[in-house]
């Protein structure tokens, strides 16, 4: 019996339990308990299976990364897809994983939400055997324990910010001004808030009259954005400039700033530098709110395709593959740029 065949067996006899248990997953959830002629004709064990462990759905850039990824990895294109969704908790991954390799699947797709404590999982999936791809973030684990990493180069999106900040403070004529700023940082040693405060910091040492004021990490998302916001304009009366680690942070970070009674974006007195350049930002940045966004390209599913396809073939694959990235700020035709864009 092979890997599909086993996955839809598995799949196949909880559904079975289900329905004979009688706790009929239709009176529960209202959906149909997909039976295993469904998952039959669904399957055909020529698929590709995949186990997708993703960090959560905690910003604009997660949803698009994991539609990028749903949509590639399809029936249609040879792949049988099984996506895990870790509510930004890194104990769901590792469970996520552990379940793959009981279903053998062939490939383990993984965004891991943190850098460190991977060694140990991914492991146990070598010893598997199967080939773990890790997307977006990085694992610090020996690179025998992956086939390859496909994201951004975080440390250059932060040095990005930094040189963009010194243009447009000279622009200002405020090259030599005091420039207070405070950081609102990404989740906690993910690769994306390593890279971008790392890079952001390497352009501060050039200017001593630039002061971060704190660092202090809003996880991401929006509602932790704010509140830390809030938090920080309390503690210090002087901003000048928040570099926000993601879009969602920096629109709650323009409401407290709102709410505050204080302004923000290239007319306001407080800049705001973020990262993603998410859809949501053009419209911030068109209703000037915030000043730039430094882009990370989420669209990793065409990309993951074709490397699956190759390891599939037998072929090799680059270790690291970075995604092309620019940035997009209040001074272009962001109307015309916007629309080029997949997300
Ligand atoms: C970046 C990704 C980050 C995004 C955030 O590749 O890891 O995680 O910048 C997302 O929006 O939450
Ligand atoms: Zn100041």
């Amino acid at each position: 019996m092979n890997r599909i065949q086993k996955i839809t067996g598995l799949a196949a006899a909880l559904g079975t339990f289900l329905l004979l248990a009688g706790c009929g997953a239709k009176e529960q959830s209202g959906q149909e308990t997909p039976t295993a002629r469904q998952f039959e004709t669904e399957m055909d064990e020529n698929l590709i299976a995949v186990g997708f462990s993703q960090v959560g759905a905690e910003s604009d850039w997660r949803a698009a990364n994991t539609e990028s990824i749903q949509s590639a990895l399809t029936p249609e294109n040879g792949f049988y897809l099984i996506y895990e969704d870790a509510q930004q908790k890194q104990e769901n991954q590792f469970k996520a994983i552990r379940n793959f390799i009981l279903q053998e699947v062939d490939y383990i797709v993984l965004s891991p939400i943190v850098e460190t404590g991977w060694d140990t999982v991914l492991q146990e999936a070598k010893d598997a055997g199967i080939p773990v791809i890790l997307v977006d973030r990085m694992a610090q684990v020996d690179e025998e324990l992956y086939a390859c990493w496909i994201g951004a180069d975080f440390e250059s999106e932060g040095r990005r910010a930094g040189e963009w900040l010194e243009q447009y403070l000279k622009e200002q004529g405020r090259a030599d001004e005091e420039i207070h700023i405070v950081t609102l940082q990404g989740t906690l040693d993910s690769s994306a808030q390593l890279g971008r405060t790392k890079g952001f910091a390497e352009v501060m040492r050039k200017h001593d009259n630039w002061d971060m004021l704190e660092m202090r990490d809003a996880d991401f998302t929006q509602a932790k954005g704010q509140e830390v916001m809030e938090a920080l304009l309390q503690k210090y009366d002087d901003i000048d400039v928040v570099v926000s680690e993601n879009d969602n942070m920096a629109f709650g970070a323009v409401d407290a700033i709102h709410e505050a009674g204080r302004s923000c974006g290239p007319d306001g007195d407080i800049t705001i530098l973020s990262f993603d350049a998410v859809n949501a930002a053009f419209d911030a940045m068109l209703s000037g709110e915030i000043n730039v966004s430094f882009e990370c390209n989420p669209l990793h599913g065409p990309k993951l395709q074709e490397i699956i396809h190759a390891l599939n073939d037998g072929k090799s694959v680059d270790k690291i593959q970075y995604m092309e990235e620019t940035y997009f700020d209040t001074s272009m035709d962001l109307e015309e740029l916007r629309k080029t864009r997949a997300y």
